[in-house]
């Protein structure tokens, strides 16, 4: 199996510099060697373009901070990820902020007829420019795969939507704005906050996600965003919250998604060297994806 790795060193969807530097802080963990080990065919691209402002100045439109740089870069990411799947390489993204995500998904859901997509992340990103209480597009990939918010946004790509709500499943979350939690509502998205998690146990919340998204997609995204979890294992990340996911169970998880064989791409974002650690962050994330790819314990 041949894996692609792409990195997003972008940070103009949230308000915190040093995102850009997450690429670099996972490949510098060690993410090529640990794919190789188990051997895969690794091609790592290097980099999507991006231009860097050291002291870039944020514009604001329409409830949307630095809306041009964020539209740009995506549609490059969107071209490089879809191109890498029509050569059958599986694209393994790093990030980067977590509005790469609209580039990832609009690269990757025009491959399959029915995209399912798991959210793994503190936050819902479901908000809009008309929900978002902080304009920052980071907040907002999720909603506009579903086609819902700013024309800009949900066009990535030339086309919108790109998933359906009911193939979507949100697992770690509670930090959710209102209007997030009105469209989770509206839309009946699955979403297992860390309430249920804690109830369930990560194995029953993990396999009913995987036959859930058997039953009605053709291929599965894997969005991680190390915020998911908790900041005291993943302390380099913008927007830590209290409460959320051990590196135990987040690598339980990654072993039971490959052992069901349903992920078809992944991207591992908000990697934050600069509030990191000694690259802890980083780390976790290498470990994680050493087990999403099926590295064994013995
Ligand atoms: C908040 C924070 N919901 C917002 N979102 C974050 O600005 O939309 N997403 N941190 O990762
Ligand atoms: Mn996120
Ligand atoms: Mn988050
Ligand atoms: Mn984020």
């Amino acid at each position: 199996k041949k894996i692609s790795i792409i990195g997003v060193p972008i940070d103009y969807g949230q308000s915190r510099r040093g995102v850009d530097m997450g690429p670099s802080a996972i490949r510098y963990a060690g993410v090529s060697d640990r794919l190789e080990k188990l051997n895969y065919v690794v091609n790592d691209l290097g980099d999507v373009p991006v231009t860097q402002l050291e002291q870039y100045k944020k514009k604001n439109t329409d409830n949307l901070n630095n809306l041009e740089q964020v539209i740009e870069i995506n549609e490059n990411v969107a071209k490089t990820v879809d191109q890498e799947m029509q050569n059958d390489y599986f694209p393994l993204i790093l990030g980067g902020d977590h509005s790469m995500a609209l580039g990832t998904i609009a690269g990757v859901a025009k491959h399959y007829q029915s995209l399912g997509v798991i959210w793994y992340d503190a936050h819902g990103d479901l908000n809009t420019n008309e929900t978002s209480p902080s304009g920052n597009i980071h907040g907002m990939p999720l909603a506009a795969t579903l086609g819902i918010g700013h024309d800009r946004l949900i066009n990535i790509y030339g086309y919108t939507p790109k998933v359906k709500p009911e193939n979507i499943v949100v697992i770690g979350a509670r930090d959710l704005d209102d209007g997030e939690k009105e469209l989770i509502k509206k839309e009946n998205i699955k979403v297992y906050t860390m309430h249920e998690i804690d109830r369930m146990g990560m194995p029953k919340v993990i396999e009913e996600t995987i036959s859930y998204l058997k039953e009605r997609t053709d291929g599965v995204h894997l969005s991680l965003d190390l915020d998911g979890l908790d900041p005291s294992e993943a302390p380099g990340v913008g927007t830590p919250v209290i409460g959320g996911l051990s590196y135990r169970e987040s690598r339980l998880a990654m072993e039971m998604l490959y052992e069901s064989n349903i992920v078809t791409s992944a991207e591992f974002v908000e990697v934050n060297p600069i509030l990191d650690e000694k690259n802890k962050t980083a780390r976790l994330a290498v470990g994680l994806i050493g087990s999403l790819f099926g590295e064994k314990l013995k």
